[in-house]
């Protein structure tokens, strides 16, 4: 019941474990066709956390299938195609033209090493929309680069994506290079990624952590108000 109610009309609680399935059997094309229908069925905001927790759990899936020997690197890169895909489809909902106020500004990147990008994209194009102004400095991103960004641009949050495990002590040398730095005091930092959780978050020393892109916004946007 609940989530029948709470996924918008089109989005079921069957078609949400369907999704997480094609997705997982890298059914590129059911995919697609899920997704289109999903558009063209007046989604709700609901409806878009679902769905992207769908694909989220349906990567896992992939990576698990890889773990085991199932999969192959070229069936992560595939399943990786397919999400990019998706996130091409849905952009018209999660993101849009930027807001016109300036709500405050952000730095992002991948930390050096990974090359894991999508969950960070999508993070940057909900940010946009919701009127950040959003410097992604991209993937494989060493430590100076983000303290370089962060001493030119003075954003308000410094967002870090990390997916592989070893993102995590790459993500704490930057916060304690932030800190020798002088630049730490008048930041907020906020990580995301797969291996992400409150004792990394502490270890690290960052302000805030999440696994989910709409999550993270929203403790963005508590900051900006305070
Ligand atoms: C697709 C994929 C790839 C693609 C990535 C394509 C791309 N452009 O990103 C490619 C093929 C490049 C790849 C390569 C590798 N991968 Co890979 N990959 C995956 C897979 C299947 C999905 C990742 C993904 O896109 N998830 C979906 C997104 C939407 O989720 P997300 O990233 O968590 O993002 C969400 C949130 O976390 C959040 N978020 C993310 N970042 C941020 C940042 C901020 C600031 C905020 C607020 C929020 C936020 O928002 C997103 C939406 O909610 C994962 C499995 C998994 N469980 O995730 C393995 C996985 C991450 N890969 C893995 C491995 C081992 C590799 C390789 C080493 C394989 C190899 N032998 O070559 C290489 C490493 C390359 C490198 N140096 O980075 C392991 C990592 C193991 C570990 N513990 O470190 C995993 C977990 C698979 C597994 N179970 O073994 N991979």
């Amino acid at each position: 019941m609940w989530c029948v109610l709470n996924i918008g009309r089109f989005f079921t609680l069957l078609e949400v474990s369907k999704l997480t399935q094609v997705l997982a059997d890298l059914k590129d094309d059911e995919v697609l066709n899920m997704i289109n229908d999903f558009m063209n069925n007046s989604p709700s905001p609901d409806g878009v956390d679902k769905l992207m927790k769908s694909a989220q759990e349906g990567m896992a899936i992939v990576g698990d299938r890889f773990e085991r020997g199932e999969y192959f690197v070229g069936d992560l890169i595939f399943a990786g195609e397919i999400l990019a895909d998706v996130i091409d489809l849905i952009k018209p909902i999660i993101g849009g033209e930027s807001k016109h106020n300036i709500k405050g500004t952000m730095v992002l990147g991948t930390v050096k090493g990974d090359l894991h990008d999508i969950g960070k994209n999508i993070f940057r194009i909900m940010a946009i929309a919701e009127g950040f102004e959003v410097h992604d400095i991209g993937i494989d991103q060493p430590v100076e680069a983000f303290v370089e960004k962060v001493k030119e641009v003075k954003p308000d949050i410094l967002g870090m994506s990390g997916i592989l495990t070893l993102a995590l002590n790459v993500m704490k040398n930057t916060v304690d290079t932030l800190i020798e730095a002088g630049l730490r005091d008048d930041l907020k930092i906020i990580i995301g990624g797969n291996p992400v959780n409150k004792d990394a978050c502490e270890y690290i020393g960052a302000d805030a952590f999440t696994t989910n892109a709409v999550e993270g916004l929203a403790i963005c946007n508590k900051w900006m108000k305070k």
